[in-house]
C-alpha cells in the first residue's frame, strides 16, 4: 500500500523497510516487539507523529494509512461497506491460509486425534 501511495503521489509515504528474518527468530527481539508486541509481521512505525506510532496487525496498518492520506479507502456508504467487508475477510481468513498456517506448522507440530479429527498441538 505504501508503494501505491507513493504512485498516487504522496511523498511522505517514503518508507524504510526492514528484514525480519522468522527463521532467525528476528521477529521476537526487542526492536521488533516494541512495533508489535505481538510478534508478527507486518508492523509499522510512523515516525512522522510525535510520538511515533505504532501500528500493527495488516488490516489496521491499512486503515491507518488510508486514514492518514484520505485515500483508496472509499466514501460513500455502499462501496466502504463493500471495502471494509474485504479488509475483515482479510484479517479473519487471510492470516489463517498463510501466517496461520506458518504458526501451526512451525510451533504446533504433534499430530493429536480429537474425536474423528487429525490436529495439531
Ligand atoms: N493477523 C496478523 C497475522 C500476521 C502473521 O501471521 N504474520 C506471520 C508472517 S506472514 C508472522 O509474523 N509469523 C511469525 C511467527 O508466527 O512467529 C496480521 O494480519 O498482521
Amino acid at each position: 500500500m505504501l508503494e501505491e501511495l507513493l504512485e498516487q503521489g504522496f511523498q511522505e509515504a517514503e518508507y524504510d523497510a526492514y528484514l525480519i528474518d522468522i527463521g532467525e527468530g528476528d521477529q521476537f527481539s526487542s526492536g521488533f516487539v516494541e512495533p508489535n508486541p505481538n510478534s508478527k509481521i507486518p508492523a509499522l512505525l510512523d515516525t512522522s507523529t510525535t510520538p511515533a506510532t505504532r501500528v500493527f496487525e495488516s488490516g489496521s496498518i491499512l486503515f491507518y494509512l488510508a486514514e492518514k492520506f484520505n485515500t483508496l479507502l472509499p466514501i460513500s456508504p455502499i462501496e466502504r461497506t463493500e471495502c471494509m467487508s474485504w479488509l475483515f475477510w482479510q484479517m479473519a481468513s487471510a492470516s489463517y491460509l498463510g501466517g496461520g498456517f506458518g504458526h501451526f506448522y512451525s510451533y504446533h507440530y504433534t499430530h493429536l486425534n480429537i474425536g474423528n479429527h487429525t490436529t495439531h498441538q
